[in-house]
């Protein structure tokens, strides 16, 4: 046996992303990419120094005070980390990582294309041609609606919410946004900023949500905030389904105060989201992908890597977020 540290990974990785874990430590692997119950982590977590997790697999506080003391970092393999109770890791010492950056890009081109699949109703047309429904061509077929040249409303101007706005200057849109505090000049650009998200609400067509889910975010699209959106907008959800009050928002999709919505993220995913939405035209439904390239996934893992590498050797890692 090798003095290798024993990394246990919950989920089947790109094979690049095993094998070079590999070279530099002891793997735990889960070949079939079963999703393990609480009591299984526990039990596999006796035999390793650190855990790469998904989103998939939920760190509570009971949880990490079960973790055995070997546990020195949980790097995981996501940018966000709302399944991780961080002050309970913090407390512990047990360090945990994310990875920001790397799938900006990708997320942000699943936020134009809810945009757009939202805008431009590409469910129902989609289903139409499918189900062999579509039967003819009128001049008001399928009309949807156009983004070129509207008002689109970032809420949380991070990494990937820059990476959109950037995007959808292609389609002269406008940004406004909202954040906690205003981008330097040179990041912002011609954004517009506003202080408040009842502000950025009022004055757009399209939101697209790009915040972490945390205390301070759960259920922030409520149904006050809805209301400030005007009847031919759209809002797109990338981040985490915990953002938006999903009684409220199928209400204002059905009811027509809002037009339509694109989400890639729920409450409850993936069995448990809100049916509602299934029931909906007017909403375009992905199923969490925004990370979800080639190029992304092994970027992601490789950040991961370098995380527990820094770690085990003793010097800080580059994206600790506890
Ligand atoms: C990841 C995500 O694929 O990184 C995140 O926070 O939401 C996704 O894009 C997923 O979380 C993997 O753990």
């Amino acid at each position: 046996m090798d003095n290798k540290p024993v990394v246990l990974v919950t989920r089947r990785l790109p094979a690049a992303v095993e094998q070079k874990l590999g070279e530099r430590f002891t793997t735990l692997l889960n070949p079939d990419d079963r999703l393990y119950s609480t009591a299984e982590l526990l039990e596999l977590a006796a035999q390793a120094d650190a855990i790469l997790p998904c989103h998939t697999e939920k760190f509570p506080a009971d949880t990490i005070a079960q973790l055995p003391a070997r546990v020195k970092a949980i790097a995981n393999f996501s940018v966000g980390v709302d399944h991780v109770d961080l002050d309970a890791a913090k407390q512990k010492g047990i360090i945990v990582t994310n990875t920001p950056d790397v799938l900006s890009d990708a997320t942000a081109e699943i936020a134009i294309l809810l945009m757009l699949g939202a805008a431009r109703r590409a469910s129902e047309g989609e289903r139409l041609v499918r189900n062999r429904q579509w039967k003819d061509w009128s001049p008001d077929f399928m009309v949807g609606r156009q983004t070129t040249g509207k008002r689109l409303g970032i809420l949380g101007m991070g990494r990937v919410g820059q990476v959109v706005a950037q995007r959808a200057r292609g389609f002269d849109m406008t940004i406004h946004y909202h954040n906690r505090k205003p981008l330097d000049p040179v990041q912002a650009g011609d954004a517009v900023y506003h202080d408040s998200v009842e502000a950025l609400l009022a004055n757009i067509d399209v939101l697209s949500i790009h915040c972490p889910a945390m205390e301070s975010t759960r259920g922030l699209m409520n149904r006050e905030r809805l209301a400030l959106m005007h009847a031919d907008s759209i809002l797109v959800n990338t981040s985490r389904g915990g953002v938006i009050d999903d009684d409220a928002l199928v209400a204002a999709l059905n009811s027509g105060a809002i037009g339509a919505a694109g989400l890639d993220v729920f409450n409850g995913e993936p069995d448990g989201i809100h049916p509602g939405y299934r029931k909906l035209d007017n909403v375009f439904l992905l199923p969490h992908i925004g990370s979800a390239t080639y190029e992304t996934r092994i970027a992601m893992g490789y950040r991961a890597i370098a995380n527990l590498v820094a770690i085990f050797d003793g010097d800080e890692p580059g994206d600790r977020v506890a």
